[in-house]
């Protein structure tokens, strides 16, 4: 099955909030940071716009270089506060296209996006209505990459930055990575390029080119990560912060928000069918039925309700999935997401499966 992964990357995300909140700085040399001290001051650029990138600047530059590349930039103390609640809202909003989310860092999370979309179109047109949402409510610009993996998404988002979208699908790998420099795979910096450019190895080609026994021959275990993610092989998992392994769930995004009942039933049809052909597979049974609904304005309910015994049948489910759904109003709101949990499993069941089916517990 192919894997979405996606990745995203706020763009010079506090001097962006530094531009969202003053315009009259847009278009200038803007550089969060210590106080430049006419030259003198002691510290480092925390970030600086594209603007002020043109003259050289980055982030850990010291100041006083900073400044002296570029005096008449606009130089602001940072205001960890207001970036840590643009975060949190840019965060909510990623976290509303799927509970697969994983943030790593202040301003960058990866989504997997395999149970949600078809194909790369499905991708694509996720992307853009997420980074338009981003955009409209919080006020600031998103690259966002998509790939099979998490390492080649990640270097999918940075590929294009500012306000980019990269998609990289399986057969366009090689081409996409091959005239890259090495530095840009995560887990090769500034000291193991120097290393690797000894040995003749300078594009992501180099790496393509060399066998894996090769490889770690050259750079041991390094070497194996880097041909690996080079090749499309990083099978790391997007990992959920509150995974709850006992269960079973799965859920979809509509494309535009919905409040017809129809669509959004067959939606959980079809979301029931999905898990029941892992659960059958794995004969697993379960017990308790959770439906999940997210409203516009990103508000969260979950229903639940419990067999007395295990059980699979998914006509039973989607019963109750009904039941569970005629129970809540959803106040006017259209709907943005549904899903279905099936919790308290066990891999047989604990008794005979034609008596228990009628007996439900609230
Ligand atoms: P990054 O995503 O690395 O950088 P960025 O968002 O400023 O720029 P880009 O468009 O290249 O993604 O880091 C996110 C924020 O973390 C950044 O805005 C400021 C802070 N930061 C520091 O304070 N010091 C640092 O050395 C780095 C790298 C980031
Ligand atoms: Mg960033």
């Amino acid at each position: 099955m192919n894997r979405f992964i996606l990745h995203c990357d706020l763009d010079c995300f506090f001097a962006s909030v530094e531009e969202r909140d003053n315009p009259e700085y847009i278009g200038k040399p803007i550089i969060i940071g210590a106080d430049p001290k006419d030259g003198k001051g002691r510290g480092v650029v925390s970030t600086c716009n594209y603007d002020a990138r043109k003259f050289g600047l980055h982030s850990a530059m010291p100041i006083s270089q900073a400044y002296k590349r570029c005096p008449h930039g606009i130089y602001l103390h940072p205001n960890f506060e207001k970036y840590q609640r643009a975060s949190k809202e840019v965060m909510e909003i990623v976290n509303s296209y799927s509970d697969k989310f994983q943030q790593v860092s202040i301003d960058e999370a990866y989504l997997d996006l395999s149970d949600i979309c078809t194909d790369f179109n499905d991708v694509k047109e996720l992307a853009i209505k997420l980074k338009d949402e981003v955009q409209k409510n919080v006020g600031i610009t998103i690259s966002v990459g998509c790939a099979p993996t998490k390492s080649i998404a990640k270097i999918a988002s940075d590929y294009n930055k500012p306000n980019g979208i990269t998609i990289v699908e399986p057969n366009q790998i090689k081409d996409f990575l091959k005239n890259l420099d090495i530095t840009r795979i995560p887990g090769i910096g500034k000291k193991s390029k120097l290393y690797y450019n000894k040995k003749g190895i300078k594009i992501i080609g180099d790496i393509i080119n060399l066998t894996l026994p090769k490889m770690i021959q050259l750079f041991g275990k390094n070497g194996e990560w880097v041909w690996n993610v080079s090749n499309g092989f990083d099978t790391r998992e997007v990992k959920e912060f509150h995974g709850d392994r006992k269960s079973i769930s799965k859920e979809r995004t509509f494309y535009e928000d919905t409040d017809d009942l129809n669509v959004i039933l067959s939606k959980l049809e079809e979301i029931n069918n999905r898990i029941h052909k892992n659960l059958i597979k794995n004969k697993i049974y379960y017990k308790t039925v959770t439906l999940k609904i997210r409203l516009e304005g990103f508000i969260t309910y979950t229903r639940s309700k419990s067999f007395i015994h295990h059980v699979q049948d998914k006509n039973q489910v989607i019963k109750v999935i009904i039941e569970l759904l005629n129970q809540f109003s959803t106040m006017n709101k259209k709907v943005r997401l549904v899903g279905i949990r099936l919790s308290n499993l066990e891999k047989a069941p604990s008794v005979a499966q034609t008596t228990i089916l009628s007996y439900l517990e609230a």
